[in-house]
């Protein structure tokens, strides 16, 4: 339970990272979520991403909207900032954070109820902007929290628990993702640590809108024959458009890249994206392939995860509103009243 705290004790042989931090530091308490529930996964992953980078916990703040997603800030980063703000409304509150101090990690977790519902139009919004974070929905295609009314992503056809048929049809986070302009863009199974791991450390490195649609199966509500969200189901569609891992510090390599290749890309940070080409016409730069791999796929009834968008020239919206770099609180007076000679200049130019 929430309220029962881990023990602190812990192997003395765990290994450690370069900040001499073990997985335990990168925890949070004990997770109430369903046994099985693909979100706890996830967390799991978020915590390795967060141990393999040396992300310093201090430097985190993770904000998160209502739903059984929503709670799994809970569970992990325990000593970072945390802002579990109200249903669909992570976006416009991380937006606002990262606008008053751009030196922390974002890290806003979504549900598909929070984010293509209620919060539509604030997810839109938040990656058309080009705020740098990492924004990760945590996809099962239910309203898991409120027991388990189909979501907008949940496909049309698609049978709930109690067997009811889906006739509405399904918004793909990704393509819309993409048509916004989020300059990270990619998708991954709660099951398949080996590749989301590297996607949340791309994501992390990256310096802009980074957008990851992670299909997490609710074992409570939407794991059943005819649910498209479930573990048999993803595991039978899934078309995996590249393997991919992060290291920070290599010398960059070029884009074109043979198939079954490894193909390193670089970020504007100077970290590196190691990535393994699996399919030889697909091409992580190009937006509008991106697009219609991900349609002609969907049309085939497959699910596209990987890395499927990356801009590598992205500007955050720090650069497009030109603000002032020391976060809020650091400003002094001198910075915030720059005296009457400076206003009346100000104002004698808008006579
Ligand atoms: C303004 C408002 N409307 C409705 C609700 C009820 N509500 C709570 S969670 C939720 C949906 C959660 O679904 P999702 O975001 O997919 O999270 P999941 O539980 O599936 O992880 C709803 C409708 C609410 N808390 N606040
Ligand atoms: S109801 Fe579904 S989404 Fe919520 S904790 Fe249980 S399995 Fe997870
Ligand atoms: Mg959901």
């Amino acid at each position: 339970m929430t309220y029962l705290a881990k023990p602190k004790f812990h192997h003395p042989g765990l290994p450690k990272n370069a900040l001499g931090y073990t997985h335990r530091d990168y925890e949070g308490s004990i997770s109430t979520l369903c046994a099985g529930c693909g979100h706890d996964s996830i967390t799991a992953a978020i915590i390795e991403a967060c141990f393999d980078l040396s992300v310093e916990p201090h430097k985190v703040a993770k904000i998160s909207g209502i739903g059984c997603s929503s709670k799994t800030p809970t569970y992990f980063l325990g000593n970072s900032h945390g802002f579990n703000s109200v249903h669909g409304r992570m976006p416009s509150v991380l937006t606002g954070a990262n606008l008053a101090n751009r030196d922390l990690i974002y890290l806003g977790v979504s549900g598909d109820g929070d984010s293509a519902s209620i919060g539509f139009g604030q997810f839109a919004h938040a990656l058309r902007r080009g705020v740098n974070m990492v924004y990760i929905v945590e996809n099962n295609g239910v309203y898991g929290l409120t027991k388990g009314q189909f979501s907008a992503t949940a496909d049309r056809g698609s049978k709930s628990k109690r067997g009811v048929v889906n006739s509405d049809s399904a918004i793909d986070l990704v393509g819309i993702a993409l048509q916004l302009g989020a300059s990270y863009v990619a998708r991954s199974f709660s099951g398949d640590k080996d590749q989301l791991v590297p996607l949340i450390k791309g994501a992390i490195e990256h310096p802009g809108a980074a957008f990851i649609d992670v299909i997490s199966p609710c074992v409570a509500f939407n794991n059943h024959a005819g649910s498209t969200k479930s573990f048999d189901y993803v595991r039978e569609h899934n078309e995996a458009v590249n393997r991919l891992d992060v290291i920070t510090g290599r010398a960059p390599i070029k884009l074109d890249q043979a198939p079954g290749t490894v193909q390193v890309v670089e970020q504007h940070d100077g970290s590196r994206l190691v990535l393994r080409k699996l399919n030889a016409d697909y091409d992580v730069s190009d937006r509008l392939a991106a697009m219609s791999f991900l349609q002609t796929h969907a049309a085939k009834g497959q699910i596209v995860t990987g890395l499927i968008y990356l801009d590598r020239e992205c500007e955050d919206l720090h650069a497009s509103l030109n603000t002032v770099e020391a976060p809020l609180n650091e400003l002094g007076e001198k910075d915030l009243c720059p005296g009457s000679a400076a206003l009346d200049k100000i104002n004698a130019a808008l006579r």
